[in-house]
């Protein structure tokens, strides 16, 4: 009987030492190397948030997909090595000097390379319809790299349902060599269009929108791969609703080594007064309330480069604002009048498409980088941001002054489009954005009856008080000493700023040197109280037994020894 037993602990000991160690070989199968990806391109700010750090709730699959419908046969107009070696890198040229990215990384890759799959594995049981209306693929370039630019172009025709896809458009915003857009249409459903003068992403956009044949547009950089099942959650999400405009997560495509990186799924774009782009977590209760990680996610802006919209929807918004130059600053005038004007804008997190952030521009403005964005930025505020564009100059001094050309057919297009306010935006779609607060400094006496608040003078004392003293009226030679200024949250007489002794309720007020950092000078106005900001109590004169002083307690708005009168002194 013990020897049975003995021998049960034996196998039971055995078994676990096998599954423990299947456990761990299982645990530690690599995972792609997160190498240095801490790069930024002007609004694409790359912060290490942007990458996903867990992926224990992913499937990691591989994907090898080559289009059945393109075979060799309808490929074999097209001679991709031809097209590839006439473009390689000189031997010992610099990789980045072309492109800001590792070139000699990308013409090493093949074109159809496998990627991983990074979606959410529930992504792959959701159904979605059959009967989209197809798309027309916009992408407008200057001066890619052959090898980049024809892995976005295969990317799609490998993993795009056939039928969704009407036609690729590559808007050739005159490139050095008209053959690097030209030779890819001799592959199926490639279309090229090429400006005769640099014109800037925005006009090549519109050059390309406006030849679309589609119902619904794709926009897409030239230097992305587009992921599995890309386009159906898009499609699906514009089809149930056509104001909605909606781009997929962006992964990132490394600048170095052309690793394909999963980004982080809870992300969605904001920005700052300085109209600065940023992907920041979502709001925390939105998070809570998110149960199904398929599930959309609104966004106050997008990042621009890669969105799906349907095409009357475009046309009946303004397309773009075709005044702006080369690049920067479109994004935040197309997410405004979205939103202001009865549209939507989501991310879907079953979209997958990965982007090669930088971190540089590659190409020169004919203006130069800031001046351009100023001028896009300052149209867009001009035109869309009411009385908050105010923020965007204390934000961005530079830009006062600056040219911004005439704005009057935008104005005109948002009055015609009845579009809502600023402030409703601000509102409904973006509350998270902090209104800086107004820093008015105003010179005022503290009045309470017949007395007001005195900063007095202990002779041969280091401290000053502050005290409740008969009013000397309000002629500023009289009334120096009761002469208060009020300087955001700071109560100010001269240097010295009107404080708590401590946080506790009945504290004693006095005066300290000021310094805004400091949580016991901190005050707010509200009505006729004057209330500390940290303990929230009010400021009373009747708290302290010394005679006239003052100090706080728990707010009774009623109470007459918590009621004050701010006098402004002119
Ligand atoms: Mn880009």
């Amino acid at each position: 009987m013990r020897r049975i037993r003995a021998n049960a602990i034996v196998l039971l000991t055995v078994a676990w030492i096998l599954g423990m160690l299947y456990y761990l070989w299982h645990d530690s199968r690599p995972y792609p190397k997160q190498g240095s990806s801490s790069s930024s391109s002007g609004r694409n700010v790359q912060k290490p948030i942007r990458l996903e750090s867990s992926r224990e709730d992913r499937t990691v699959v591989q994907v090898v997909t080559k289009a059945p419908w393109l075979d060799d046969h309808k490929l074999k107009a097209f001679d991709e090595q031809a097209y590839l070696a006439r473009k390689q890198l000189n031997p010992g040229a610099d990789p980045y000097g072309n492109h800001a990215f590792n070139q000699q990384e990308s013409d090493k890759l093949a074109s159809d390379r496998p990627i991983r799959d990074t979606r959410h594995y529930r992504c792959a049981s959701v159904q979605y319809n059959k009967d989209f209306l197809s798309t027309s693929i916009i992408i407008t370039f200057h001066n890619e790299a052959r090898s980049t630019l024809l892995r976005t172009v295969k990317s799609i025709l490998n993993r795009s349902p056939p039928s969704l896809v009407q036609e690729i458009i590559l808007v050739d915003d005159f490139s050095t060599d008209p053959e690097d857009c030209q030779l890819l249409t001799k592959i199926p459903k490639i279309k090229c269009l090429r400006n005769t003068r640099r014109e800037g992403l925005i006009r090549s956009r519109v050059k390309g929108a406006d030849a679309a044949t589609a119902e619904v547009l794709t926009f897409l950089d030239s230097h992305c791969e587009v992921n599995k099942d890309w386009l159906q959650p898009l499609l699906q999400r514009v089809h149930e609703d056509y104001t909605r405009v909606v781009s997929p997560i962006i992964d990132v495509i490394s600048l170095d080594n052309f690793a394909y990186l999963a980004a982080s799924a809870d992300l969605r774009g904001g920005f700052d007064w300085s109209l600065h782009f940023k992907w920041e977590q979502m709001p925390i209760q939105q998070k809570m309330a998110r149960t199904d990680p398929t599930q959309s996610i609104r966004t106050p802006v997008i990042a621009g480069g890669i969105f799906v919209m349907n095409k009357s929807w475009f046309n009946h918004l303004g397309k773009y604002d075709t005044q702006m130059d080369i690049w920067g600053g479109e994004n935040f005038e197309l997410s405004f009048r979205v939103w202001m004007c009865g549209g939507s804008l989501e991310i879907v997190p079953c979209s997958r498409v990965g982007h090669v952030f930088r971190k540089r521009h590659p190409y020169d403005f004919p203006e130069g980088n800031a001046l351009t964005y100023i001028k896009n930025t300052k149209r867009t505020v001009e035109v869309w941001m009411d009385d908050y564009k105010q923020y965007y100059y204390e934000a961005r001094p530079s830009a006062l002054g600056k040219a911004y050309g005439n704005i009057a057919e935008r104005v005109d297009l948002r009055r015609r489009l009845r579009c809502n306010s600023f402030q409703w935006y601000l509102q409904n779609v973006y509350p998270e954005l902090r209104i800086p607060e107004k820093e008015v400094s105003e010179r005022a006496v503290v009045r309470q009856g017949e007395k007001c608040l005195e900063a007095q003078d202990l002779h041969r004392v280091v401290s000053i008080i502050a005290s409740l003293r008969p009013c000397k009226g309000l002629q500023s030679n009289l009334l120096f000493s009761q002469e208060w200024v009020l300087s955001g949250p700071l109560i100010k007489h001269q240097d010295k700023c009107l404080a708590l002794t401590n946080f506790s309720l009945g504290s004693q007020v006095i005066l300290d040197l000021c310094n805004p950092q400091d949580g016991r000078q901190k005050w707010k106005i509200k009505g006729s109280s004057i209330m500390q900001l940290v303990t929230g109590a009010c400021l009373d004169s009747q708290v302290e037994t010394e005679k006239d002083r003052v100090g706080t307690t728990s707010c009774q708005p009623d109470l007459a020894s918590q009621q004050w009168e701010l006098l402004q002194v002119t």
